[in-house]
Protein backbone atom coordinates (compact mmCIF):
# COMPACT_ATOMS: atom_id res chain seq x y z
CA UNK A 1 0.00 0.00 0.00
CA UNK A 2 1.67 3.16 -1.10
CA UNK A 3 0.83 5.93 1.73
CA UNK A 4 0.73 9.87 0.87
CA UNK A 5 1.16 12.42 3.16
CA UNK A 6 0.24 16.19 3.19
CA UNK A 7 -0.19 18.93 5.60
CA UNK A 8 -1.82 22.35 5.65
CA UNK A 9 -3.52 24.93 7.50
CA UNK A 10 -6.70 24.80 5.21
CA UNK A 11 -8.12 27.83 6.10
CA UNK A 12 -11.40 29.32 4.25
CA UNK A 13 -11.15 26.00 2.55
CA UNK A 14 -11.20 26.53 -1.06
CA UNK A 15 -10.72 24.85 -4.64
CA UNK A 16 -6.96 25.06 -4.23
CA UNK A 17 -7.07 22.64 -1.43
CA UNK A 18 -9.65 20.84 -2.86
CA UNK A 19 -7.62 19.89 -5.76
CA UNK A 20 -4.35 19.46 -4.40
CA UNK A 21 -6.13 16.78 -1.87
CA UNK A 22 -7.30 15.05 -4.93
CA UNK A 23 -4.03 14.90 -6.61
CA UNK A 24 -2.45 13.81 -3.40
CA UNK A 25 -4.47 11.26 -2.79
CA UNK A 26 -4.36 9.68 -6.64
CA UNK A 27 -0.75 9.49 -6.48
CA UNK A 28 -1.02 6.69 -3.97
CA UNK A 29 -3.46 4.08 -1.69
CA UNK A 30 -3.74 6.25 1.34
CA UNK A 31 -4.04 9.78 1.85
CA UNK A 32 -2.79 11.00 5.64
CA UNK A 33 -3.69 14.97 5.73
CA UNK A 34 -2.00 16.72 8.63
CA UNK A 35 -4.12 20.20 9.71
CA UNK A 36 -1.92 22.66 11.84
CA UNK A 37 -2.78 24.13 15.40
CA UNK A 38 -3.29 27.44 15.61
CA UNK A 39 -0.30 27.61 17.96
CA UNK A 40 1.59 26.17 15.56
CA UNK A 41 0.79 28.59 12.59
CA UNK A 42 1.07 31.50 14.76
CA UNK A 43 4.92 30.25 15.52
CA UNK A 44 6.14 30.39 11.64
CA UNK A 45 4.14 33.71 11.11
CA UNK A 46 0.95 33.02 9.74
CA UNK A 47 -1.35 35.08 12.59
CA UNK A 48 -4.79 35.89 10.37
CA UNK A 49 -6.13 31.80 10.57
CA UNK A 50 -10.05 32.20 10.50
CA UNK A 51 -11.06 29.21 10.84
CA UNK A 52 -10.67 27.10 14.39
CA UNK A 53 -8.90 23.68 14.32
CA UNK A 54 -11.96 21.83 13.78
CA UNK A 55 -14.04 24.06 11.54
CA UNK A 56 -10.84 23.06 9.31
CA UNK A 57 -10.13 19.49 9.89
CA UNK A 58 -14.10 19.04 9.27
CA UNK A 59 -13.57 20.78 6.09
CA UNK A 60 -10.82 17.65 5.07
CA UNK A 61 -12.74 15.55 5.84
CA UNK A 62 -15.83 16.29 4.03
CA UNK A 63 -13.73 15.94 0.92
CA UNK A 64 -13.65 12.38 1.87
CA UNK A 65 -9.93 12.21 0.22
CA UNK A 66 -8.04 11.65 3.40
CA UNK A 67 -7.91 8.13 5.19
CA UNK A 68 -6.59 9.77 7.87
CA UNK A 69 -6.21 13.31 9.51
CA UNK A 70 -3.44 14.35 12.07
CA UNK A 71 -2.65 17.57 13.96
CA UNK A 72 0.90 19.14 13.22
CA UNK A 73 1.77 21.26 15.79
CA UNK A 74 5.84 21.64 15.79
CA UNK A 75 8.74 22.40 13.91
CA UNK A 76 9.96 18.88 12.93
CA UNK A 77 7.25 16.76 13.02
CA UNK A 78 6.90 15.55 9.06
CA UNK A 79 10.11 14.19 9.66
CA UNK A 80 8.65 12.33 12.73
CA UNK A 81 5.10 11.61 11.10
CA UNK A 82 7.06 10.12 7.88
CA UNK A 83 8.70 7.69 9.68
CA UNK A 84 5.74 6.89 11.99
CA UNK A 85 3.26 6.21 9.71
CA UNK A 86 5.70 4.58 6.95
CA UNK A 87 5.01 7.43 4.23
CA UNK A 88 5.96 6.66 0.90
CA UNK A 89 5.25 9.74 -0.63
CA UNK A 90 5.25 13.71 0.89
CA UNK A 91 3.04 16.25 -0.93
CA UNK A 92 2.83 19.76 -1.04
CA UNK A 93 1.63 22.69 -3.25
CA UNK A 94 4.37 24.27 -5.60
CA UNK A 95 4.56 27.45 -3.48
CA UNK A 96 6.70 25.62 -1.41
CA UNK A 97 8.90 23.93 -4.73
CA UNK A 98 12.02 23.19 -2.68
CA UNK A 99 11.37 24.27 0.90
CA UNK A 100 10.91 20.44 1.64
CA UNK A 101 13.98 18.76 0.15
CA UNK A 102 15.44 17.48 2.88
CA UNK A 103 12.68 15.58 3.36
CA UNK A 104 13.79 13.12 0.36
CA UNK A 105 16.20 11.33 2.79
CA UNK A 106 12.83 9.91 4.63
CA UNK A 107 10.51 9.26 1.42
CA UNK A 108 9.64 10.54 -2.23
CA UNK A 109 8.76 14.17 -2.09
CA UNK A 110 6.35 15.79 -5.14
CA UNK A 111 5.47 19.23 -5.53
CA UNK A 112 2.17 19.46 -6.97
CA UNK A 113 1.01 23.01 -9.65
CA UNK A 114 -0.44 25.31 -7.17
CA UNK A 115 -3.79 26.06 -8.60
CA UNK A 116 -3.89 29.96 -9.68
CA UNK A 117 -5.68 32.30 -8.32
CA UNK A 118 -7.04 31.54 -5.34
CA UNK A 119 -5.47 31.19 -1.52
CA UNK A 120 -6.88 31.73 2.06
CA UNK A 121 -5.47 35.78 1.83
CA UNK A 122 -7.76 36.39 -1.39
CA UNK A 123 -11.05 34.88 0.61
CA UNK A 124 -10.17 36.60 3.70
CA UNK A 125 -10.15 39.53 1.17
CA UNK A 126 -13.31 39.21 0.07
CA UNK A 127 -14.78 38.16 3.31
CA UNK A 128 -13.77 40.63 5.36
CA UNK A 129 -13.44 44.45 4.25
CA UNK A 130 -9.88 45.62 3.74
CA UNK A 131 -9.56 47.69 7.11
CA UNK A 132 -8.43 51.14 6.34
CA UNK A 133 -6.44 52.25 9.14
CA UNK A 134 -5.32 56.26 9.00
CA UNK A 135 -2.48 57.07 10.88
CA UNK A 136 -2.69 59.87 13.51
CA UNK A 137 0.37 61.24 14.13
CA UNK A 138 3.74 60.86 12.29
CA UNK A 139 6.18 60.90 14.94
CA UNK A 140 8.70 57.52 16.04
CA UNK A 141 6.21 55.52 16.81
CA UNK A 142 4.28 55.43 13.12
CA UNK A 143 6.90 53.97 10.47
CA UNK A 144 7.14 50.98 12.91
CA UNK A 145 3.43 50.37 12.36
CA UNK A 146 3.78 51.09 8.50
CA UNK A 147 6.45 48.21 8.40
CA UNK A 148 4.39 45.35 11.06
CA UNK A 149 1.15 46.02 9.43
CA UNK A 150 2.30 44.69 6.50
CA UNK A 151 2.31 41.30 8.03
CA UNK A 152 -1.39 41.22 8.74
CA UNK A 153 -3.31 40.79 6.00
CA UNK A 154 -6.56 42.73 5.75
CA UNK A 155 -4.96 46.36 6.31
CA UNK A 156 -4.89 49.20 4.35
CA UNK A 157 -3.31 52.27 5.31
CA UNK A 158 -4.51 55.09 2.79
CA UNK A 159 -3.59 58.18 4.87
CA UNK A 160 -2.22 59.79 8.10
CA UNK A 161 -3.08 63.03 9.78
CA UNK A 162 -0.73 65.46 11.84
CA UNK A 163 -1.75 69.21 12.41
CA UNK A 164 1.85 69.62 11.98
CA UNK A 165 1.93 69.98 8.05
CA UNK A 166 5.93 69.33 7.50
CA UNK A 167 5.69 66.30 9.74
CA UNK A 168 2.69 64.93 8.06
CA UNK A 169 4.11 65.54 4.00
CA UNK A 170 7.45 63.79 4.95
CA UNK A 171 5.69 60.80 5.94
CA UNK A 172 2.96 60.95 3.57
CA UNK A 173 6.59 60.70 1.19
CA UNK A 174 8.26 57.62 2.70
CA UNK A 175 5.27 55.69 3.27
CA UNK A 176 3.14 56.80 0.07
CA UNK A 177 0.05 57.61 2.04
CA UNK A 178 -1.85 60.67 2.39
CA UNK A 179 -1.08 63.18 4.22
CA UNK A 180 -4.05 65.61 6.24
CA UNK A 181 -3.27 68.49 8.25
CA UNK A 182 -6.48 70.59 8.49
CA UNK A 183 -8.87 68.64 8.88
CA UNK A 184 -9.42 65.79 11.24
CA UNK A 185 -12.82 65.23 10.41
CA UNK A 186 -11.84 64.83 6.50
CA UNK A 187 -9.31 62.68 7.79
CA UNK A 188 -11.60 60.41 9.66
CA UNK A 189 -13.82 59.98 6.50
CA UNK A 190 -11.57 57.93 4.55
CA UNK A 191 -10.88 55.17 7.28
CA UNK A 192 -12.33 52.28 8.97
CA UNK A 193 -9.93 52.71 11.71
CA UNK A 194 -7.66 54.46 13.60
CA UNK A 195 -4.06 53.86 14.82
CA UNK A 196 -3.07 57.10 17.97
CA UNK A 197 0.25 57.19 17.94
CA UNK A 198 0.53 61.35 18.78
CA UNK A 199 1.84 62.97 21.96
CA UNK A 200 -0.24 61.41 24.81
CA UNK A 201 -1.93 64.36 25.49
CA UNK A 202 -3.41 64.26 22.63
CA UNK A 203 -4.59 60.18 23.06
CA UNK A 204 -8.14 61.03 24.64
CA UNK A 205 -9.21 64.04 22.18
CA UNK A 206 -8.57 62.08 18.87
CA UNK A 207 -9.69 58.46 20.42
CA UNK A 208 -13.21 59.99 21.92
CA UNK A 209 -13.95 62.29 18.23
CA UNK A 210 -13.37 59.02 16.22
CA UNK A 211 -15.17 56.84 18.13
CA UNK A 212 -18.08 59.19 18.24
CA UNK A 213 -17.98 59.17 14.21
CA UNK A 214 -18.08 55.13 14.53
CA UNK A 215 -14.20 54.58 13.64
CA UNK A 216 -12.79 51.35 15.74
CA UNK A 217 -9.34 52.78 17.77
CA UNK A 218 -5.99 51.49 18.35
CA UNK A 219 -4.88 54.10 21.05
CA UNK A 220 -0.56 53.63 22.02
CA UNK A 221 -0.39 53.85 25.85
CA UNK A 222 -1.18 55.74 28.22
CA UNK A 223 -4.62 55.76 26.54
CA UNK A 224 -5.90 58.59 28.77
CA UNK A 225 -4.99 60.67 31.99
CA UNK A 226 -8.03 59.74 34.28
CA UNK A 227 -10.35 56.73 35.51
CA UNK A 228 -13.23 58.91 34.20
CA UNK A 229 -11.35 59.90 30.94
CA UNK A 230 -10.41 56.15 30.42
CA UNK A 231 -14.46 54.66 31.60
CA UNK A 232 -15.92 57.28 29.04
CA UNK A 233 -13.98 55.96 25.82
CA UNK A 234 -14.95 52.23 26.92
CA UNK A 235 -18.25 53.17 27.51
CA UNK A 236 -18.71 55.02 23.94
CA UNK A 237 -16.96 52.49 21.83
CA UNK A 238 -19.51 49.84 23.48
CA UNK A 239 -22.20 52.56 22.61
CA UNK A 240 -21.09 53.02 19.23
CA UNK A 241 -20.43 49.10 18.70
CA UNK A 242 -16.77 49.48 17.48
CA UNK A 243 -13.43 48.49 18.74
CA UNK A 244 -10.78 50.26 21.15
CA UNK A 245 -7.75 49.27 21.96
CA UNK A 246 -4.90 50.64 24.31
CA UNK A 247 -1.23 49.65 22.80
CA UNK A 248 0.25 47.89 25.18
CA UNK A 249 2.32 45.89 23.03
CA UNK A 250 3.29 43.19 25.74
CA UNK A 251 -0.53 42.41 25.93
CA UNK A 252 -0.92 40.72 22.84
CA UNK A 253 2.52 38.90 22.11
CA UNK A 254 2.56 35.78 21.67
CA UNK A 255 4.21 34.26 24.91
CA UNK A 256 3.05 37.02 27.41
CA UNK A 257 -0.15 35.19 27.60
CA UNK A 258 1.39 31.92 27.81
CA UNK A 259 3.44 33.10 30.69
CA UNK A 260 0.59 34.57 32.92
CA UNK A 261 -1.35 31.55 31.89
CA UNK A 262 1.24 29.06 33.61
CA UNK A 263 1.71 31.39 36.53
CA UNK A 264 -2.16 31.84 37.09
CA UNK A 265 -2.31 27.46 36.54
CA UNK A 266 -0.72 26.74 40.05
CA UNK A 267 2.63 25.27 38.95
CA UNK A 268 4.29 28.17 41.20
CA UNK A 269 2.24 27.83 43.66
CA UNK A 270 -0.12 31.14 45.32
CA UNK A 271 1.04 34.27 43.47
CA UNK A 272 2.49 35.89 46.30
CA UNK A 273 4.82 38.69 44.66
CA UNK A 274 5.53 40.60 41.32
CA UNK A 275 8.02 42.51 40.04
CA UNK A 276 8.10 44.02 36.61
CA UNK A 277 10.86 46.56 35.56
CA UNK A 278 11.12 48.62 32.52
CA UNK A 279 14.14 51.34 31.84
CA UNK A 280 15.30 53.08 28.65
CA UNK A 281 17.75 55.82 29.10
CA UNK A 282 16.73 58.67 26.76
CA UNK A 283 18.83 61.70 24.93
CA UNK A 284 19.14 64.41 26.40
CA UNK A 285 16.79 66.45 24.08
CA UNK A 286 14.05 63.96 24.07
CA UNK A 287 10.42 64.76 24.50
CA UNK A 288 10.66 62.17 27.20
CA UNK A 289 12.85 64.34 28.93
CA UNK A 290 12.14 68.33 28.63
CA UNK A 291 7.98 67.75 28.82
CA UNK A 292 7.25 68.96 32.09
CA UNK A 293 3.59 68.09 31.90
CA UNK A 294 3.34 65.24 29.78
CA UNK A 295 7.26 63.73 29.85
CA UNK A 296 9.27 61.44 31.88
CA UNK A 297 9.41 58.05 32.59
CA UNK A 298 5.99 56.45 34.24
CA UNK A 299 3.74 58.43 31.25
CA UNK A 300 5.97 56.97 28.61
CA UNK A 301 6.74 53.23 30.20
CA UNK A 302 4.12 52.57 33.18
CA UNK A 303 1.66 50.18 31.10
CA UNK A 304 4.45 47.24 30.71
CA UNK A 305 5.36 47.01 34.07
CA UNK A 306 1.46 47.08 35.66
CA UNK A 307 0.51 45.08 33.17
CA UNK A 308 1.33 41.24 34.63
CA UNK A 309 0.33 42.94 37.78
CA UNK A 310 -3.41 43.68 36.97
CA UNK A 311 -3.37 40.19 34.62
CA UNK A 312 -2.00 38.02 37.72
CA UNK A 313 -3.37 40.14 40.64
CA UNK A 314 -6.12 42.18 39.09
CA UNK A 315 -7.23 45.58 39.40
CA UNK A 316 -8.36 45.78 42.90
CA UNK A 317 -5.57 46.42 45.23
CA UNK A 318 -5.59 47.15 49.10
CA UNK A 319 -3.11 50.27 48.46
CA UNK A 320 -0.44 52.17 46.41
CA UNK A 321 1.91 53.88 46.93
CA UNK A 322 4.25 55.95 44.29
CA UNK A 323 7.57 57.18 45.01
CA UNK A 324 9.60 58.85 41.91
CA UNK A 325 13.06 60.80 41.71
CA UNK A 326 12.20 63.73 40.00
CA UNK A 327 14.67 66.33 38.04
CA UNK A 328 15.06 69.62 38.50
CA UNK A 329 11.64 70.35 35.70
CA UNK A 330 9.77 67.52 37.77
CA UNK A 331 9.89 65.07 35.55
CA UNK A 332 10.25 61.69 36.91
CA UNK A 333 13.77 59.87 35.76
CA UNK A 334 12.88 56.84 37.76
CA UNK A 335 9.46 55.81 39.05
CA UNK A 336 8.74 52.86 41.56
CA UNK A 337 4.83 52.29 42.38
CA UNK A 338 4.67 49.67 45.30
CA UNK A 339 0.58 48.08 45.20
CA UNK A 340 -0.30 45.84 48.01
CA UNK A 341 -3.33 42.89 47.37
CA UNK A 342 -4.75 40.59 50.09
CA UNK A 343 -2.65 37.77 49.07
CA UNK A 344 0.37 39.51 47.71
CA UNK A 345 2.31 42.51 46.60
CA UNK A 346 3.82 44.12 43.32
CA UNK A 347 6.30 46.61 42.37
CA UNK A 348 6.04 48.23 38.67
CA UNK A 349 9.53 50.38 38.11
CA UNK A 350 10.09 52.58 35.28
CA UNK A 351 13.38 54.73 34.59
CA UNK A 352 14.73 56.78 31.59
CA UNK A 353 17.17 58.88 33.44
CA UNK A 354 17.85 55.22 35.81
CA UNK A 355 19.16 52.03 34.22
CA UNK A 356 17.97 48.83 35.73
CA UNK A 357 17.38 45.41 34.94
CA UNK A 358 14.23 45.24 32.59
CA UNK A 359 13.28 41.85 34.52
CA UNK A 360 9.92 40.30 35.62
CA UNK A 361 10.12 37.88 38.47
CA UNK A 362 6.42 36.50 39.41
CA UNK A 363 7.29 34.82 43.37
CA UNK A 364 5.00 31.83 44.07
CA UNK A 365 4.89 29.21 47.59
CA UNK A 366 6.24 26.34 45.06
CA UNK A 367 8.71 27.82 42.82
CA UNK A 368 9.13 31.04 40.56
CA UNK A 369 8.95 32.79 37.09
CA UNK A 370 11.66 34.85 35.97
CA UNK A 371 11.31 36.72 32.26
CA UNK A 372 14.67 37.85 31.36
CA UNK A 373 14.89 41.01 29.39
CA UNK A 374 12.84 42.08 27.02
CA UNK A 375 10.25 40.20 29.07
CA UNK A 376 7.63 42.72 27.26
CA UNK A 377 8.40 40.82 23.89
CA UNK A 378 8.43 37.73 26.12
CA UNK A 379 11.05 35.98 23.91
CA UNK A 380 11.94 33.55 26.59
CA UNK A 381 10.97 32.87 30.16
CA UNK A 382 11.86 29.75 33.21
CA UNK A 383 10.22 28.44 35.74
CA UNK A 384 12.26 27.77 38.32
CA UNK A 385 12.26 26.01 41.92
CA UNK A 386 13.96 25.62 45.30
CA UNK A 387 15.97 23.06 43.51
CA UNK A 388 18.40 24.85 41.19
CA UNK A 389 18.47 22.06 38.75
CA UNK A 390 14.96 21.88 38.09
CA UNK A 391 14.45 24.60 35.18
CA UNK A 392 11.55 24.42 32.58
CA UNK A 393 12.61 26.80 30.09
CA UNK A 394 9.99 28.17 26.90
CA UNK A 395 10.82 30.22 23.91
CA UNK A 396 7.59 31.02 22.55
CA UNK A 397 7.10 32.44 18.90
CA UNK A 398 8.07 36.23 18.52
CA UNK A 399 8.50 37.61 15.10
CA UNK A 400 9.67 41.26 13.65
CA UNK A 401 9.13 43.66 16.53
CA UNK A 402 6.14 42.26 17.95
CA UNK A 403 3.64 45.19 17.00
CA UNK A 404 2.27 42.73 14.20
CA UNK A 405 0.70 40.56 17.15
CA UNK A 406 -1.09 43.96 18.24
CA UNK A 407 -2.16 44.88 14.76
CA UNK A 408 -3.38 41.54 13.97
CA UNK A 409 -5.39 41.24 17.11
CA UNK A 410 -7.26 45.19 16.34
CA UNK A 411 -8.31 43.44 12.71
CA UNK A 412 -9.29 39.91 14.15
CA UNK A 413 -11.96 41.81 16.83
CA UNK A 414 -12.70 43.66 13.91
CA UNK A 415 -13.91 41.44 11.86
CA UNK A 416 -15.02 39.31 14.93
CA UNK A 417 -13.19 36.41 13.73
CA UNK A 418 -11.03 35.59 17.30
CA UNK A 419 -13.29 35.52 20.08
CA UNK A 420 -13.73 37.89 23.08
CA UNK A 421 -10.90 39.88 23.77
CA UNK A 422 -9.21 39.11 27.32
CA UNK A 423 -5.45 39.85 26.21
CA UNK A 424 -5.97 43.67 27.51
CA UNK A 425 -9.26 44.16 29.11
CA UNK A 426 -11.41 47.73 29.33
CA UNK A 427 -11.58 46.83 33.18
CA UNK A 428 -7.51 46.07 32.83
CA UNK A 429 -6.84 49.68 30.72
CA UNK A 430 -9.05 51.94 32.60
CA UNK A 431 -7.27 50.38 35.86
CA UNK A 432 -4.07 51.92 34.12
CA UNK A 433 -5.44 54.99 33.85
CA UNK A 434 -6.34 55.10 37.63
CA UNK A 435 -2.86 54.57 38.32
CA UNK A 436 -1.54 57.15 36.11
CA UNK A 437 -4.31 59.96 37.56
CA UNK A 438 -2.95 59.02 40.90
CA UNK A 439 0.66 59.34 39.69
CA UNK A 440 0.14 63.11 37.93
CA UNK A 441 -1.59 64.15 40.73
CA UNK A 442 0.76 63.20 43.33
CA UNK A 443 3.51 64.36 41.30
CA UNK A 444 2.14 67.87 40.55
CA UNK A 445 2.17 68.00 44.32
CA UNK A 446 5.58 66.67 44.68
CA UNK A 447 6.37 69.72 41.98
CA UNK A 448 4.51 72.02 43.82
CA UNK A 449 6.54 71.03 47.32
CA UNK A 450 3.50 69.28 49.03
CA UNK A 451 5.79 66.30 49.47
CA UNK A 452 9.46 67.28 48.77
CA UNK A 453 10.35 64.71 45.60
CA UNK A 454 8.27 61.82 46.97
CA UNK A 455 5.18 61.57 44.99
CA UNK A 456 3.57 59.44 48.37
CA UNK A 457 0.62 57.04 48.92
CA UNK A 458 -2.90 56.19 49.83
CA UNK A 459 -5.86 53.92 49.57
CA UNK A 460 -6.42 51.76 46.13
N1 LIG B 1 -2.60 25.19 -2.33
C1 LIG B 1 -2.77 24.96 -3.70
N2 LIG B 1 -3.37 25.94 -4.45
C2 LIG B 1 -3.77 27.10 -3.89
C3 LIG B 1 -3.61 27.32 -2.52
C4 LIG B 1 -3.00 26.33 -1.75
O1 LIG B 1 -2.40 23.92 -4.25
N3 LIG B 1 -4.33 28.02 -4.67
C5 LIG B 1 -1.93 24.13 -1.51
C6 LIG B 1 -0.67 24.61 -0.78
O2 LIG B 1 0.42 24.67 -1.64
C7 LIG B 1 -0.52 23.57 0.31
C8 LIG B 1 -1.98 23.22 0.64
O3 LIG B 1 -2.77 23.69 -0.46
O4 LIG B 1 0.13 22.44 -0.18
C9 LIG B 1 -2.44 23.86 1.92
O5 LIG B 1 -2.25 25.26 1.83
P1 LIG B 1 -2.35 26.22 3.12
O6 LIG B 1 -3.60 25.96 3.82
O7 LIG B 1 -2.02 27.59 2.68
O8 LIG B 1 -1.23 25.65 4.07
P2 LIG B 1 0.32 25.92 4.00
O9 LIG B 1 0.67 27.13 4.75
O10 LIG B 1 0.80 25.85 2.59
O11 LIG B 1 0.84 24.67 4.81
O12 LIG B 1 2.90 22.52 7.71
C10 LIG B 1 2.13 23.30 6.88
C11 LIG B 1 2.41 23.00 5.47
O13 LIG B 1 3.76 22.73 5.30
C12 LIG B 1 2.03 24.07 4.49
Amino acid sequence: MKKVITYGTFDLFHEGHYKLLERAKALGDYLIVGVTTEHFDEARGKINVVDPIMERIEHVKKTGFADEIIVEDHEGQKIEDVQKYGVDIFVEGSDWEGHFDYMRAFCEVVYLERTPNISSTLKRKSRFRLVRIGIVGTGRIAPRFMSEAKYVSGVLIPCCYNPEKASGELFSKLHDVRAYSQSFEEFLDQVDAIYVASPHETHYGYAKQAILKKKHVLCEKPMTFTYKAAKELYDLAAENKVVLMEGIKAAYCLGFQQMINIAKSGRIGEIRDVEACFSRLVREDSRELNDGTYGGAFLEFGGYPLLPIFKLFGTEYDSISIDSILDKKGIDLYTKIQLRYPGGMATAKTGIGVKSEGQLVIAGTKGYILAPSPWWLTKHFDVRYEDPDIVEHYEPAFQGDGLRYEISEFINQINGTRGRTYKLTAEESIGMAKVVERFMKQRSEAKSGKHKGKAGSGKG
